[in-house]
C-alpha cells in the first residue's frame, strides 16, 4: 500500500533501520503475513503488462448492493478509464498535481476514491471527481431471472454541477441519474425514459458511465420486481 502523499510504502513503526532492534523490526513488518493483502495490488503486480483481462475485485450480486468502488480489477482502458490516472513520482515535475490521480483511498488504480461518513450500506467510500466520458465496469452475478430496477447512492461535487450517470448492462442503457445540487447522499431511481428491465440468471457486465460531470457515486442498487 501506498502512502497518496509521499507515494512511499507504508510500514508499521518499526524504529532506527541503522539499529539491530530497528532492523529486525522492519524485517518482521515486511513478512508478507504481517502485510495488508491488497488484491488489486497482487493482481497488478502479477497481470502481463499488456493484458486486456478483467477481474472481478469480489462478488457482486442482483438482487443487492454494488459499491460503486468494487469494479473490475485490470487496466486503465480496460477495466476502467480516468482522465487523470497517473500516480506520478514526487520528484517529477512541479506541476504534477495537475495531471496525477485525485482521491487516492481503496484501491491502487487510477480511479478517483473518496472517503465518506455516509450511512449503512455505504461502505465508507465512493467514487468522486466524475468527469465527462470517465467509466467503470463491473462482473455481476444475476442469482435469479427476473425484471429489476436501479437505485443509485448519489451526490453533487464541490462545484455544485448537476451531473449525469448512465448505467449498462451487456451493452444496453438501463438507468440514468442525476444528482441534486447538494453535497448531502441521496438515494435516486433512475430518470426517465428507463424502465425496469430483464436480466437472465448468470454473469453480466455492467458499466458505469459518467455522461457529464458533477456526480460522487456511493453504490448502485439492483431490486427485483418480482
Ligand atoms: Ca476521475
Amino acid at each position: 500500500m501506498l502512502d497518496n502523499n509521499n507515494q512511499q510504502l507504508i510500514a508499521a513503526p518499526y524504529g532506527d533501520i541503522l539499529t539491530a532492534s530497528g532492523h529486525k523490526a522492519l524485517l518482521n513488518n515486511i513478512l508478507f503475513d504481517n502485510c495488508s493483502k491488497r488484491k488489486d495490488v497482487l493482481d497488478a503486480l502479477t497481470r502481463q503488462a499488456n493484458s486486456k483481462l478483467t477481474m472481478p475485485y469480489t462478488k457482486l450480486r442482483v438482487p443487492g448492493i454494488i459499491q460503486a468502488v468494487d469494479y473490475d480489477m485490470g487496466r486503465e482502458g480496460i477495466a476502467y478509464h480516468d482522465l487523470r490516472s497517473e500516480r506520478l513520482q514526487i520528484d517529477e515535475p512541479r506541476d504534477w498535481n495537475a495531471s496525477k490521480t485525485r482521491g487516492g483511498y481503496y484501491r491502487n488504480d487510477g480511479v478517483d476514491i473518496e472517503t465518506n461518513s455516509d450511512e449503512h450500506p455505504a461502505n465508507g467510500y465512493n467514487v468522486g471527481f466524475m468527469d465527462a466520458g470517465e467509466w467503470m465496469k463491473y462482473t455481476v452475478w444475476v442469482n435469479k431471472s427476473g425484471i429489476y430496477q436501479v437505485k443509485a447512492r448519489i451526490s453533487g461535487s464541490k462545484d455544485f454541477a448537476i451531473g449525469k450517470l448512465s448505467v449498462e448492462v451487456d451493452n444496453h442503457t438501463v438507468a440514468s441519474f442525476n444528482n441534486v445540487a447538494s453535497d448531502k447522499w441521496i438515494s435516486s431511481g433512475t430518470i426517465a425514459p428507463y424502465k425496469p428491465f430483464y436480466m437472465s440468471k448468470g454473469a453480466h457486465q455492467m458499466m458505469i458511465k459518467v455522461e457529464a460531470k458533477g456526480c460522487r457515486l456511493n453504490w448502485l442498487e439492483f431490486i427485483s420486481e418480482d
